[in-house]
């Protein structure tokens, strides 16, 4: 037996050159990914190893396979064989063998490096079409990864197939979304305040809900707004109350805020209103802390804008890790054409989205968030 060891700049160059050098028949016994050069194992060329052996002879039919050979090697004897059909288990087993290799290899070149060209060009051109549309950049990577683990190896060039498997991963990160229920709650009274930077949209929100479940569901619904910052806040949220027929209490402080909650028991929904706050103002955070703290809400939204920029999202959204955020909400769907930052937030938040709102018309322009229909806007090609 000759073994012999080989060693090139990448996985598949040296299995070219074990096949050129030892033919088909070659057995690989070892592959091994190591850094040449560089200073204390840093800044190296990552090299590839690869060890095969071959019979120098063509052994007998009958032979038996060697004892002691190791599990690796694949059974020369057959390979050696007249059998035909034998001949092609060996090719096979040799082909996935190899196969399953490169796609080890594969997966470890997208760990160490970024270069998404070691995937088939079906997984590439859907990951342009994630990074297009503002998925996060690692994420992008993980998805189409995952993808392309699960992907039978046969379907990888096939666009539906792969566009089904990622439509699917993604789905799953959505998770399912969590809209106010009536029924999840009983008959008591429930309670839920919408949190959020300034001007995303929250009293508009808060208005669509209030006049989606009074008038549609036939709901008893309560406005309360903590948010005395802005008389035009106080005015705007009275306009509403007044024109869907809902009350609609005003509260200076946290012990106003938790005895008019208390006073709203014969209600099915109570909904609270707070003041748009700044995330980088600490002291505003503080306070509609002690807000939520005294009100003791059902569930807390917090409601973000489609439209900001991902950098600021990412630090609004970790300015709003100390409050318990329970549900998500998207505004101004209407007014951007790149949804990828709603897979971001709830992947980073895992937090459920609850509802999205496609516009400025109180009360139509609010959905419950659809994770097939955010699914295919985020696949959509740009
Ligand atoms: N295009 C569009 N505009 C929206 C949507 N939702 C709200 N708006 C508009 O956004 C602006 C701000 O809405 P508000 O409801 O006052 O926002 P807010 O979060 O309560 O603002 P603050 O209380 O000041 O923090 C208004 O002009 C709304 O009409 C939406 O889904 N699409
Ligand atoms: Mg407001």
């Amino acid at each position: 037996m000759r073994v012999k060891r080989y060693v090139a700049d990448t996985l598949q160059d040296a299995m070219i050159k074990v096949k050129m050098d030892m033919g088909k028949d070659a057995v690989i016994l070892h592959t091994r990914k190591f850094k040449e050069g560089g200073f204390l194992g840093l800044f190296g060329k990552v090299m590839f190893e690869v060890t095969a052996a071959v019979e120098d002879a063509p052994m007998p039919a009958t032979a038996s396979p060697e004892p002691g050979r190791s599990s690796v090697i694949l059974p020369q004897s057959l390979a050696a064989s007249d059998d035909e059909d034998a001949e092609i288990k060996t090719g096979l087993r040799e082909d996935i063998q190899e196969m399953k290799l490169m796609i080890n290899e594969m997966l470890n070149q997208m760990d160490s490096s970024n270069d998404v060209k070691v995937f088939p060009k079906t997984l590439q051109r859907y990951h342009q079409i994630l990074v297009d549309n503002e998925v996060d950049d690692r994420l992008t990577k993980k998805i189409i990864k995952e993808v392309f683990k699960q992907l039978p190896h046969e379907d990888a060039s096939d666009s539906d197939v792969v566009r089904d498997f990622l439509e699917q991963q993604i789905l799953k990160l959505l998770k399912k979304p969590k809209p106010i229920s009536f029924k999840r709650r009983g008959l008591g009274m429930q309670s839920i305040a919408l949190v959020g930077p300034t001007g995303v949209g929250k009293t508009t929100t808060i208005a669509k809900m209030a006049a989606t479940f009074s008038i549609v569901d036939k709901k008893k619904i309560a406005l309360i707004t903590a948010d005395t910052y802005r008389v035009a806040a106080v005015e705007q949220l009275k306009t509403y109350g007044e024109i869907i027929g809902v009350p609609v209490d005003v509260v200076y402080t946290p012990p106003e805020l938790s005895n008019a909650i208390s006073r709203h028991t014969d209600k099915d929904l109570v909904l609270i209103d707070t003041a748009g706050r700044s995330h980088k103002n600490n002291e505003q955070m503080v306070e509609l802390k002690s807000f939520l703290d005294a009100a003791e809400p059902s569930d807390i939204f917090l409601v973000l804008s489609a439209t900001t920029k991902y950098k600021d999202m990412l630090e609004i959204v970790d300015s709003y890790s100390d409050i318990p955020i329970t549900r998500l909400v998207f505004t101004k769907l209407d007014e951007t054409s790149t949804f990828g930052l709603i897979l971001n937030v709830v992947s980073r938040t895992q937090k459920c989205l609850s509802y999205v709102t496609v516009g400025q018309n109180v009360p139509d322009d609010i959905e419950i968030a659809d994770p097939v229909k955010i699914v295919k806007m985020i696949t959509r090609e740009r």
